[in-house]
């Protein structure tokens, strides 16, 4: 658990750099079963790498996990990770995206970019995404660690997509996180191993931004139903500031929670 003092510093580091990595934040089994059960997902579902320039032709990219069982239901929600999260957006904060990202070995680096850059707002601008990977793996220099420009943040624009830009890989060992601001410019590094650098890609967005993968459509009901109360909330059935994804003025909640009312805006 973070105590209020790594909470402040990794904010800080936030603010500042841009980014602060988290060293051992995940359990090591829990790291062990998200490992494993990726390999299962993979081969039942026979996913190949998409063979485009942003996802890499030798990398493999699992979306929308949280259909995948419960294993994935505590990754949105983890208390070495979120309350950074919470505390660069807010509490209102929502998951934008969780997928996978294994780079294999061969796989050359990803374009330069920025995770916010196609939100149309002049920069610098505050905190609209936050974004997380999870090391499944050592991230090294050599096998593919995210590559990360510090400051970047805070510069008026984003980097122009397929230029080179000197850049430092985030090395972490295995069970450590990687959190960024989402103007932060970085991209997938080049796998120059035979291994797989495997992470978890936990994206959020604030409360009043789109999200990357539509949590509400893309999760079956009855999957959400059975999700934790924060869970609820973070894919997006809690209502931001009490008013924005409000339905007829009542809380998207009570299409999980029958017979639940919650306070709106209005109730105030
Ligand atoms: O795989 C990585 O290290 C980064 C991937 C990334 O930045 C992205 O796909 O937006
Ligand atoms: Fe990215």
């Amino acid at each position: 658990m973070l105590s209020p003092q790594d909470l402040n510093a990794h904010l800080e580091r936030v603010q500042r750099d841009g980014y602060t990595v988290v060293a051992n934040a995940i359990e090591p089994d829990f790291v062990d079963m998200l490992a494993e059960d990726l390999c299962r997902l993979e081969r039942q579902y026979d996913i190949k790498p998409a063979k485009n320039p942003f996802e890499g032709s030798k990398t493999v990219r699992i979306y929308n996990l949280l259909v995948h069982g419960k294993l994935y239901e505590r990754i949105p929600v983890h208390a070495n990770v979120l309350p950074i999260v919470e505390g660069v957006l807010d509490h209102g904060c929502l998951v934008s995206s969780l997928s996978s990202i294994a780079i294999c070995g061969g796989e050359i680096a990803q374009p330069i970019h920025a995770d916010d850059q196609l939100i149309p707002i002049p920069k610098p601008h505050p905190p609209t995404v936050c974004n997380t990977m999870w090391a499944l793996t050592d991230f090294t220099e050599a096998n593919g660690a995210t590559r990360i420009i510090p400051g970047t943040h805070r510069s008026d624009h984003s980097p122009i997509y397929g230029k080179h830009y000197d850049s430092i890989a985030a090395e972490m060992p295995r069970g450590s996180v990687l959190v960024w601001h989402g103007s932060l410019w970085h991209g997938g590094g080049a796998n120059r191993t035979a291994d797989r650098r495997i992470g978890i890609a936990m994206n959020y967005c604030a409360g009043y931004v789109r999200q990357q993968e539509n949590q509400q459509l893309g999760i079956p009901r009855d999957i959400a139903k059975n999700f934790s109360p924060r869970l609820k909330e973070l894919v997006g059935y809690g209502v931001y500031n009490g008013l924005i994804g409000h339905i007829n003025k009542r809380s998207p909640l009570e299409m999980l929670e029958e017979g639940k009312e919650h306070r709106m805006v209005w109730d105030l």
